[in-house]
Order: C-alpha cells, then sequence, then structure tokens
C-alpha cells in the first residue's frame, strides 16, 4: 500500500494520505506528496487537486519518530513550499485531529474543508518545539494575530467550529472524507469555493497582540515559539528562515528531548507481554471503603459510565461515600466536564450499601480499605464466596503483598493490584500489580479497563511499594539527610520546585498528613538496619500534633491560602545535630537537585534490575503521571540520560564517602556506563 494514492474524478485529481495509525507525514508521505503535485501539474486533464487522508484523522504532524534521526529529504518545509506552489489549487480536506506538520500542510494548501467533530491545532510546544514547516508564518496570514498566537504559544487544538469562524476554514461539512473531498473539488471547479494562496496574505498579528503576549509568555519553549511568529512580520521567505534557525535550535534542547520522552512514554507502557491475551469486557465496578481512595476510584468508574456498587461497613460511612462522590461530581460539573443532566444520570449508577453480597453480579471489585494485611485478607476471603466467577478481584493497596492476599482466594488468577493515585477520579496513573499467580486476561482486562478510565496505566511486579513509593521512600530520605546536614527543608523545597516539581517534598508530605509518614517509620523502625542513618525532625514535628495542612502546622504553618515556615522545625533540627555531634553546613541549590535525583535515580535503576518495572520508560511514566515529575525532564531515568550516567555515578561516588550506606552505585547504572550505553538503550531492547 502507497502512503499517498491518486485517482482521477473527471478534472479532480484526489490525493489520499494513508499511513496509519495517525498519517504522520513521515518520509513516504513527503515522498508520496511531491511526487503526487508534480505529476498531476503536468497532466492536462487535471483542473483541481483535492487532498484528504484514510483513516481516524487528516495527518496528526510530522512523524515523531524520525526526530534525532539523520534528515531525509524533502523536508517537510520543501513539501509545504510545494504545496503552496502548486500550478493547480489544491483543496485539502480534514478530519480527526489535523495537528502540527498536518495544519501545516493544509496551511499551504489553497483551501481548507473541515469534517465536523474535526480538531486542529499547533501542539509542536507540547514537545519542546514550535511549528516549523512555516506554521508560524502562514497561519498569522489567515487568522487574527491573537488567534494565532494562542495557537503557536499554548499547542492547545481548537474546534471544527471555531476554525471556521476564525477563517481557517473555508467550509465545514459532514461526511466521508473521500467524499468530502470530491465534493469540495467540483466546488473549486464551480467557483463556488475561492483558492487563496496563503503566502499572498498579509500577516494579520499587531504589536499589540505581541506586547500583550510578551507579556505573559513563560518558560524557553513559549517564548521562543513567540519570537517565531514575530517574524511573520517579514516577508515569508525570511519568516520561514528565522522559523527554520528557532526549530533547530528547539531540536537541540534538553526540553525537546524530555517532553519527546514523556510522548512515547504515555503510549510505551501499553505494551505489555499480556497484549495479546484476551480482555473481558468489564460492565459493571464494586468498590470496598468509602474513604477519599475508595469514593475517588468509585468517582473515576462511574465517570467511565460504569454502574457502580461501593460497600462500607456503616450507615453513616454509607452516607458519607455518597457525598464524597456527589461532590467529586459536581466539581466535574465546575470543570466543565460533566453538565447538570450528566451529572443526576452518573449519580443514579450509584448504589451505596453494608451489604457485601451486593456484589455478586460486578465485574470488577476494587477493595481500598484500611492498609492492614489482617482487614485485607479478610475482605478477599469473602469476596471469594461472594463475587461471580471469571469477576476480577483488585486490591488498592499502596505497598503490601498482593500474591499474599490473592493466596487466600481460590482464584488467584483473578486477583491484581490496582494502585490508584489520590484524588483517583483526577491523577491519570494507574499501577497495575501482577502477582506470581495472576492470568494473562486479568492483566489485559485491567488495561482495558484503564484505557476506558482515560487512566495510564503502567505494569509493576510485586515488591514494597511497587513501583513509585518503593522509589520515593528511598529518595524521600535524601531530604532528611539534607536538612539534619544544615539545609533549611523550605530551601529544599524552593529548589525542587525551582527544577520544576509543582510542589516541594516537605510541602507534599504536609498536604499528605505527616502521620501516614510517621506510621510507616515507627512500622519500620524494628527493621531498620544499624547502618542507616535516621533523622528524626519529622518525628518530633509529628509528636505536637503538627500533621500538615489538615492541622494547621507542619513543616510549615497554615493560615487560609498563606503559608509561612514553622520556626519550630529548625530548632528541632539543631538541637538534633547537636545531639548527633553534626555541624551544619550550607547546600547550593544544585547540590540540592543533584542529591535528591541520584537517589531517585539509584532506587529507579534498581526496579528495572530486579524487573519490577518492564523498562526504565515505565518508571518514568509512572513519575510523570502519579508524581507531578517535571515533564520537560521526560522523568527520573531520562533526567539520567540527559544529564549522563557517568555523571550520575560519580555523583553517588562522591556522597558515598559520607555515608556510604545510603549511596551505593546500582549494578546496572555501572553496567550500563560501563557498555556505553543509556537507559533509553534499555526500552528500545525491551
Ligand atoms: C510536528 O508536526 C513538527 C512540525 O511542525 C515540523 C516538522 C519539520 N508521529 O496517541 P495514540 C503514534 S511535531 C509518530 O495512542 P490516539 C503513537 O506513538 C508533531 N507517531 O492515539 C501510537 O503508537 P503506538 C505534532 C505518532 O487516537 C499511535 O500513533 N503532532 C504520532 O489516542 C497511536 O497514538 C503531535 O504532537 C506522530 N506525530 O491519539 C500529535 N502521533 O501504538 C501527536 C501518534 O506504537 N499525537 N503516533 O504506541 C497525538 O496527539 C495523538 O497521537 C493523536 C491520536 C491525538 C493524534
Amino acid at each position: 500500500m502507497a502512503a499517498v494514492e491518486t485517482k482521477l474524478e473527471g478534472q479532480v485529481a484526489l490525493v489520499k494520505i494513508d499511513n496509519p495509525p495517525v498519517n504522520a507525514a513521515g518520509i513516504d508521505v513527503r515522498i508520496g506528496l511531491v511526487n503526487a503535485v508534480r505529476e498531476l501539474e503536468e497532466d492536462d486533464r487535471v483542473k483541481v487537486i483535492a487532498l484528504y487522508a484514510a483513516g481516524r484523522t487528516f495527518v496528526a504532524g510530522a512523524d515523531i519518530r524520525e526526530f534525532g534521526q539523520p534528515p531525509k529529504q524533502p523536508m517537510l518545509p520543501e513539501v509545504c513550499e510545494i504545496l503552496e506552489g502548486s500550478a493547480k489549487p489544491i483543496v485539502c480536506v480534514l478530519h480527526g485531529t489535523t495537528l502540527g506538520g498536518g495544519l501545516e500542510i493544509a496551511l499551504s494548501c489553497q483551501a481548507r474543508v473541515g469534517i465536523k467533530g474535526l480538531k486542529l491545532g499547533l501542539p509542536e510546544v507540547n514537545l519542546g518545539l514550535l511549528p516549523g514547516a512555516g506554521g508560524t508564518q502562514r497561519l498569522p496570514r489567515l487568522v487574527e494575530g491573537m488567534t494565532a498566537l494562542t495557537m503557536i504559544t499554548s499547542g492547545k487544538p481548537i474546534s471544527a467550529e471555531a476554525a471556521l469562524e476564525a477563517g481557517l476554514l473555508d467550509d465545514l461539512q459532514d461526511g466521508d472524507p473521500a467524499e468530502v473531498a470530491l465534493a469540495a473539488g467540483r466546488q473549486v471547479l464551480d467557483s463556488a469555493l475561492t483558492p487563496r494562496v496563503t503566502a499572498h496574505l498579509e500577516n494579520r498579528i499587531t504589536t499589540n497582540d505581541l506586547d500583550s503576549f510578551r507579556a505573559k509568555t513563560r518558560g524557553e519553549v513559549a517564548e521562543r515559539a513567540l519570537k517565531a511568529a514575530e517574524a511573520s512580520n517579514l516577508p515569508l521567505s525570511d519568516g520561514l528562515k528565522e522559523e527554520r534557525r528557532l526549530f533547530t535550535e528547539a531540536m537541540a534542547s534538553n526540553a525537546h528531548k524530555g517532553l519527546k520522552h514523556a510522548f512515547f512514554a504515555e503510549r510505551a507502557v501499553s505494551h505489555i507481554p499480556e497484549s495479546n491475551a484476551e480482555a473481558r469486557d468489564l460492565q459493571t465496578g464494586g468498590v470496598i471503603g468509602g474513604g477519599t481512595m475508595g469514593s475517588g476510584i468509585a468517582t473515576a468508574l462511574l465517570l467511565a459510565g460504569m454502574p457502580v456498587t461501593l460497600i462500607e461497613m456503616e450507615e453513616d460511612r454509607v452516607a458519607f461515600a455518597r457525598d464524597t462522590i456527589t461532590k467529586n461530581l459536581e466539581g466535574a460539573v465546575k470543570r466543565g466536564k460533566l453538565n447538570a443532566e450528566q451529572r443526576d444520570a452518573t449519580l443514579a449508577k450509584l448504589t451505596c450499601t453494608t451489604d457485601m453480597s451486593a456484589l455478586a453480579d460486578a465485574d470488577v471489585v476494587i477493595e481500598a480499605v484500611f492498609e492492614s494485611m489482617d482487614v485485607k485478607r479478610e475482605v478477599f476471603g469473602k469476596l471469594d464466596h461472594i463475587c461471580k466467577q471469571g469477576a476480577i478481584l483488585a486490591t488498592n493497596t499502596s505497598y503490601l503483598d498482593v500474591n499474599e492476599i490473592a493466596g487466600v482466594t481460590s482464584r488467584p488468577q483473578d486477583v491484581i493490584g490496582l494502585h490508584f493515585f489520590s484524588p483517583a477520579h483526577v491523577m491519570r496513573l494507574l499501577e497495575v500489580v501482577v502477582g506470581k499467580d495472576t492470568a494473562p486476561e486479568t492483566v489485559a482486562t485491567s488495561f482495558k479497563l484503564a484505557k476506558k478510565l482515560r487512566k495510564v496505566a503502567v505494569r509493576s511486579g510485586v515488591c514494597d511499594g511497587f513501583i513509585g513509593n518503593r522509589i520515593l521512600a528511598h529518595y524521600r530520605k535524601s531530604t532528611a539527610y539534607m536538612q539534619l546536614d544544615g539545609a533549611p527543608f523550605e530551601q529544599i523545597d524552593a529548589a525542587l520546585e525551582d527544577f520544576g516539581f509543582a510542589m516541594g517534598p516537605f510541602a507534599v508530605s504536609d498536604l499528605a498528613g505527616q502521620d501516614i509518614g510517621w506510621v510507616t517509620r515507627k512500622r519500620q523502625a524494628a527493621f531498620r538496619p544499624d547502618e542507616e542513618r535516621y533523622v528524626e525532625i519529622a518525628d518530633r514535628v509529628c509528636e505536637q500534633g503538627w500533621f500538615g495542612r489538615k492541622s494547621g502546622k507542619g513543616f510549615y504553618i497554615y493560615d487560609g491560602k498563606n503559608r509561612s515556615v514553622n520556626p519550630t522545625v529548625a530548632e528541632f533540627a539543631q538541637a538534633e545535630r547537636e545531639a548527633k555531634g553534626i555541624t551544619a553546613r550550607s547546600f547550593t541549590d544544585a547540590e540540592i537537585v543533584d542529591r535528591y535525583m541520584a537517589a531517585m535515580v539509584s532506587e529507579a535503576a534498581r526496579v528495572v534490575e530486579d524487573k519490577i518495572a518492564l523498562r526504565p520508560i515505565d518508571v518514568d511514566a509512572v513519575f510523570l503521571f502519579g508524581y507531578g515529575f517535571p515533564r520537560h525532564w521526560g522523568g527520573p531515568l531520562q533526567y539520567a540520560d540527559i544529564t549522563g550516567l557517568a555523571v550520575i555515578v560519580q555523583r553517588i561516588e562522591q556522597y558515598a564517602q559520607e555515608d556510604p550506606y545510603y549511596w551505593q552505585v546500582p549494578a546496572l547504572l555501572r553496567e550500563l556506563v560501563e557498555a556505553g550505553k543509556t537507559f533509553n538503550d534499555l526500552n528500545k531492547e525491551g
């Protein structure tokens, strides 16, 4: 099958792009388009060219997999110039998601017809880039400056209706792309559609537009995109040159490397060994436990259109759960995800009861009760008796042994961990924890469920904390060590927020509630190795009843929306230093980030080494979608690749001079450095 095919219908030449899955403008499409236009220009029978695409969408952009590879001619900017310079008018019919290079192709044609449901956008900034095939120069010649600047710098798509109103589309139709293309070609022949060459139109970005965008545009990526758009004031050929220069600069940036990796991470995680197993159809859901987590999970299932039965122990807890879910759905109305009618219809699908036998017909039951093995064992023993055969029995535990939980049932093949992140109806990550006896069908069904819930599912093996919390438990200690050694906690938070985390680790503890970590530390005390350093500052804080936001005080003091540093924390730190004979020293912000990241990368490498995660990119996805990891770094192991693995090893070895127990170079990291490989090489292998 050729990526581009031509067919004559009288004087209209239909040119079809067919490059599944998303018709990306890879080399075959580019060559095909150039050849088609060249041949049709010579064909006297043809008066109009109508360009469209097969499948679910018109071209969704340049082929991202080609980025970073040696360039293949013709490049997309040249293809666009050839389309724009065509001796015969080209009308382009757009459907699905016409994005990036796809929209740039359309901008270079002489007329554009949309098909209802179409979305159009220039999402290049989401990849750390800017439109690089004339988008920053041609779009402002077709639409008003403010619209063009918004699309170029935000990356957000607009609807077909908005595009029609803005003048980006000449017409909007309903129907099959091939039929609409033929009709559009005939409209051009009949002069019902007037072709225009975008290059001949005036740029519509004004000085005022630029001033207002300069005032609000933040960050290297958007600023670079704005600069390119500004060049549309120049003659088109000069503007295109400036766009190319800035695009090349963006391509070499770390932000692009990280963001491209994040794009692929979201998709790569669905490639699992169980992909070919038959996934069951899940129509109805059950949730046990109506606390924040259970109610959030129930909300997520309801928002995916599933009827849900929620079980709580006491009647007042049942009422609380229903109330929480109602509030969650109200939030969805406020965010524009539901209207009032849909909210009511969704709530009508919820049953809250104390009677566990109501779960008998559920296709999937997710347990979200108190984190205690005894409680979980009891719940799963009951589920084994109540639930129908073939139902998925899932635990939302965040660290307990899924194999032990499965072991109390007569059907461990149907038991799996589905670890949601709070708030469960908002956070995108779902860790799918596969036990030793979990059947491939159960795994495949869980991934299908995640898709229905619009979550990013990542496959994890069984270990304490699975992928995310295991790594978190390790690197979180590095912040306590730095705090004891002299770095004020607010400096640590600020340095990491500056690096790109939405919140520093101490602010996160305050938000989550410090009592949770305190309970865990007490539980672990008996098993803590003698060589391990232990920092007591957080315990002192908890002993005062200062658990964070919910008690008005923690590391910070909270006053409505404002927070200030709790000065007593520094006193606790100093007292512990004096007791342990430690002299406080200062840390630079860069050192704080280096240590924190080295600790995170160490445990992440061990998680890959232990085969808890399938690939390094799975760990990256966990952190991007569940832990607020800065997207422009692409995840902890992509950060390690960008920084250089040898540099990370060298840092760990340097820190190990003061604490050889905590700072150990993982074997995998050392092997990669010795072999001159990166984590991304492992992604390609696996
Ligand atoms: C650009 O255009 C630069 C130009 O300005 C200048 C050039 C000089 N390339 O998301 P899905 C794959 S930058 C290659 O699951 P959906 C994807 O990896 C580009 N592959 O489907 C996945 O593969 P797999 C600007 C691509 O229906 C499969 O297609 N454009 C590309 O949920 C299915 O994808 C963008 O940034 C691509 N461009 O969503 C648009 N796109 O099955 C990026 C997708 O092996 N794409 N794949 O894992 C999207 O936003 C979504 O894919 C889309 C479909 C909305 C189109």
